[in-house]
Order: C-alpha cells, then sequence, then structure tokens
C-alpha cells in the first residue's frame, strides 16, 4: 500500500479530506487521479480507498479467475433499500446465480423485440409533450422528462405498470423516495460510520421513510399482477412464476420484492442520464447533430414506427451514445475485489478480499488510449476501426465480468430508439451561457440541464 500515492495534506483521524466536498465525491476524485496517476489512495477517517483507473490495471482487474464484484461503498450502502436483488447481492449469496438465471432470458434478444412496441409507446408521450413546449417556445427540463420516459418505459415493459409520470408536473413519488435513498447511500460514504446515528439522524429517519415508501409501491404492482393473473411473460412474470431451469426452485416473496425495487430504479437512472448527457452534447456539435440526423432521415425515412431492426442500424447515434457514456458513464464505478491472494498487474500485492474502486470516467480519459484530447466529444472515437485499435477494457460504462450490467442491451436500444426519434422530429437549441455541471448521487447526471426542442420543417 505504501506505494501507493495519496493527496499531500493528510490530517490525523480525518484523513484526505481537504479540498474534498461530500457532494461531489466522484469529481473529487477525478481532481486526484489527474495528479496522482493511475492508482492512488485517499483516506477518510482512518480508512483506506484504493481507486483504480489506469487502463492495463483496469484490464488486470478484469481476470474472472483472480478478481470478482465487490459489494462495497455506495453499493453495500444499499442493500437496505435492495437486499440480495441482483445488483447489490454478495457473489456467495444463492439469490443472485438463481435471480440471474431465471432472469436472464428476459434481456434476450427476442425478449428486447418484444419491449419494442411498448417503449416506442412510451417515446410517443415525451414527443407530444416536447410538441407542446416547442408549439409554444418554451424549454424543457431534460433529465426531468428523461427520467419520465425511462421509468415509464422500465415499468411497462418489465411490469405492465403505468406511474402516469407524464400526467404529473412534478416527479413520481417513486422518483423522489428513489433519489432519497440514493443520495443518502452516497452520503454514508462521507460520515465516519460510529457517528452516523448521531450526524445523519434526521437524514437516516427521512431514508428508512423513503425504503417503506418504495415498498408499498413495489407491494402494490405485484399485489396487482398476483390479482389480475400473468402478464404478458414480462420480468414481473418471471420473476413470480418462473422455475429455474435445473434446480426448479423459485425467487421468495420478500426477494421478488427485492428484485422489483432493483429493476425499477436500476432500469431507469442511469439510461436516463445517458439520454440527458447525449441531448446535452447533440445540442452543442451541430456537426454531429447533423451527421446523426441525416442518419435517421436516411435510415428510417418517415415510418411512423420504426421496427426493432431499425434501431440497430442507427450506427452513427449509437456512437453518439458511446461517447457521451464515455466521457459520462452515468454509473461512474465499480469495485473489484481479489478473490485470492495475488499480484496485481505484477505489481501491487493484493491479499485475498481486497479491494479496488474502478474510476470509470478517468479509465475512459486515459491519455495513452484516448490521447491527449481526451475531453473532447468525438463519435468517431466508436468507429469499427478506431474501436479494434484500442486496447479491451478500455471501455466499461457497464462494469465487466459476471456482475456486469444485465440491462446494458435494453438501455442501449431504449436509449438508440429515443435519440433518433428526438433527432427526427426537432432541432435541439442550446441554453446560451449553459456550462455543463454534474450532480452525484451514486449516479450521474446533468443540472439544471434545459433545451428549446423545434419542430423540424415537416419531418416526422
Ligand atoms: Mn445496469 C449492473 C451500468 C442500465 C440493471 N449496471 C450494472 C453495473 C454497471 C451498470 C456499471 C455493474 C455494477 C457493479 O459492478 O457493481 N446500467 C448501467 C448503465 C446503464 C444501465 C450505465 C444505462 C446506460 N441496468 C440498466 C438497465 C437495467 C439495469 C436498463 C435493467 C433493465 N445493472 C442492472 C442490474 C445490474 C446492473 C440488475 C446487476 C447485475 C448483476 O450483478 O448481476
Amino acid at each position: 500500500l505504501h506505494r501507493i500515492p495519496h493527496p499531500p495534506y493528510r490530517l490525523p483521524l480525518l484523513g484526505d479530506i481537504v479540498g474534498a466536498s461530500r457532494h461531489t465525491p466522484l469529481q473529487d476524485s477525478l481532481k486526484y487521479a489527474d495528479t496522482l496517476g493511475p492508482i492512488f489512495r485517499r483516506n477518510a477517517f482512518g480508512k483506506e480507498f484504493v481507486f483504480t483507473w489506469g487502463t492495463g490495471l483496469v484490464a488486470d482487474l478484469a481476470d474472472e479467475s483472480r478478481f470478482a464484484k465487490h459489494v462495497g461503498l455506495g453499493v453495500a450502502n444499499l442493500r437496505p433499500v435492495a437486499g440480495d436483488g441482483l445488483f447489490t447481492a454478495y457473489n456467495h449469496e444463492p439469490n443472485w446465480q438463481l435471480a440471474h438465471d431465471v432472469l436472464a432470458p428476459g434481456f434476450s434478444r427476442e425478449a428486447m423485440a418484444g419491449y419494442h412496441p411498448m417503449m416506442l409507446a412510451v417515446a410517443e408521450r415525451l414527443t407530444e409533450h416536447w410538441d407542446r413546449a416547442a408549439a409554444g417556445g418554451r424549454p424543457v427540463d431534460v433529465p426531468g422528462d428523461m427520467t419520465k420516459l425511462t421509468l415509464e418505459t422500465i415499468a411497462r415493459t418489465g411490469f405492465g405498470h403505468d406511474f402516469g409520470s407524464f400526467e404529473r408536473v412534478r416527479p413520481h413519488p417513486f422518483v423522489t423516495a428513489m433519489i432519497g435513498t440514493l443520495t443518502y447511500a452516497q452520503r454514508l460514504n462521507s460520515v465516519p460510520a460510529p457517528l452516523t446515528p448521531l450526524l445523519l439522524r434526521r437524514a437516516s429517519r427521512r431514508n428508512a421513510a423513503d425504503i417503506a415508501h418504495l415498498n408499498r409501491i413495489v407491494d402494490e404492482v405485484v399485489r396487482v399482477r398476483r390479482a389480475g393473473g400473468r402478464g404478458d411473460g414480462d420480468l414481473l412474470d418471471r420473476m413470480l412464476e418462473t422455475a429455474h431451469p435445473e434446480t426448479g426452485e423459485r425467487l421468495s416473496a420478500e426477494n421478488v420484492r427485492r428484485q422489483v425495487i432493483t429493476f425499477l430504479v436500476a432500469g431507469h437512472e442511469t439510461t436516463s442520464g445517458a439520454l440527458s448527457f447525449a441531448l446535452h452534447y447533440l445540442s452543442r456539435e451541430p456537426g454531429v447533430a447533423a451527421r446523426a440526423r441525416a442518419e435517421v432521415d436516411r435510415v428510417w425515412g418517415d415510418t411512423p414506427a420504426p421496427g426493432y431492426e431499425q434501431v440497430a442500424k442507427l450506427r452513427y447515434v449509437r456512437r453518439v451514445l458511446d461517447e457521451s457514456l464515455r466521457l459520462w458513464p452515468t454509473a461512474p464505478a465499480y469495485a473489484r475485489e481479489a478473490t485470492r491472494d495475488t499480484v496485481l498487474a505484477d505489481e501491487h500485492p493484493m491479499r485475498r478480499g481486497a479491494w479496488t474502486l474502478v474510476l470509470t470516467p478517468m479509465l475512459h480519459r486515459d491519455p495513452e488510449v484516448w490521447g491527449a484530447e481526451a475531453e473532447r466529444f468525438d463519435p468517431d472515437r466508436f468507429d469499427a476501426q478506431a474501436v479494434r485499435s484500442r486496447p479491451p477494457h478500455a471501455f466499461k460504462p457497464f462494469g465487466t465480468g459476471a456482475r456486469a450490467c444485465i440491462g446494458r442491451q435494453f438501455a442501449l436500444h431504449e436509449a438508440t430508439l429515443v435519440l433518433g426519434l428526438l433527432l427526427r422530429r426537432y432541432e435541439l437549441r442550446a441554453e446560451p451561457g449553459y456550462r455543463l455541471r454534474v450532480t452525484e448521487r451514486l449516479t450521474l447526471m446533468p443540472e439544471g440541464l434545459r433545451l428549446w426542442p423545434e419542430r423540424r420543417g415537416t419531418a416526422r
């Protein structure tokens, strides 16, 4: 450990808190990363945390024979919310494998093609809302609207549930409670554990109320399904009815509750951020927007309802999304632990159980891979040839290995579809003088981002 650099001003008891803000732990780590290099540590209240972002180191951490997901920090803080649900389960918990095997077919190609018409229907609710803003010359609240869209999408495709987000002026209480629990889980990292009862007394009471609220909403979704009989074979049907193909085991009622919360939260918050960042860059880069729009016009023409197959054909739009996820991977870190005594990249000894946090926004800016101009937004970094010439594991917005994101194709399909629809229908005018600010609540989101959509001529 002593060979790993740390910030210069270390305070006794408190550790490296000089210049750090409890609201932006990730962006602070990015600043440290710049000066301290590809692996560094920070001390918080006597505990040492190791951060890793160099491409070679991260590639080695992807070796599943020596490393695995570590449930720590922010993820561990979500255990009271999501328990042994897929995202927060420990590797050794039997419910991880069981739920993974039961739910994985819900993310197959066929399953995705089945969700497509519902995704399209939700996107139409968004364009109706944007049409009204465009007609009135009013701006739209991008993160707010993307959150409505992605929440409705996962709720309807996965659970046959309608939150009515677009009929509401304020966010659905589910969203408010979810943001509360994410923010609280992040805050727990900036307070020494023995002092939380003291320092976060009110916040922790609020958090308990938020969790109770999430449980109530989820229990109601499950109750309605149980009362009304099967859905159309969606995720909830799988959770409630599908037995494991080999063992015949089923998910328990308590585990179903954890999975429903997990999928409603994990299934919308990060996709919403990814769409918001992409729209920000599209509004700022007229050349990129024009190319993307030309592609949509060419591939889709003016078909009112682009089909499932037509979404994957938007290659350039997909690169815009990848490039947005490069600069702002909306789940900005994942933790890896050694599953036996080993040496990381032949350099850093790690005992079994020792862990490190991979900082993807820094990995995605590693100058050795992305060049000196890594801050520049350029979707051509994802053309086939550029991708082939990069080392593996240089781009990891969805994590790695057995515990990587199960919803990756779902998110990419949904986001590409929506960007295609919005580009075809509107010009996106940015707010003059807006400078990108990023809010952190374990996930990343552009703060205060507003755009003025303008209908394009006769196009759909
Ligand atoms: Mn998703 C795991 C990022 C969309 C459901 N997701 C992960 C991980 C990352 C991630 C990173 C790994 C975390 C870790 O190692 O600790 N996820 C994203 C991003 C998007 C996203 C950037 C959108 C963009 N995720 C989605 C969607 C769903 C989903 C959509 C569901 C419909 N994700 C999950 C689940 C896991 C996960 C469930 C946990 C998988 C497991 O551990 O088996």
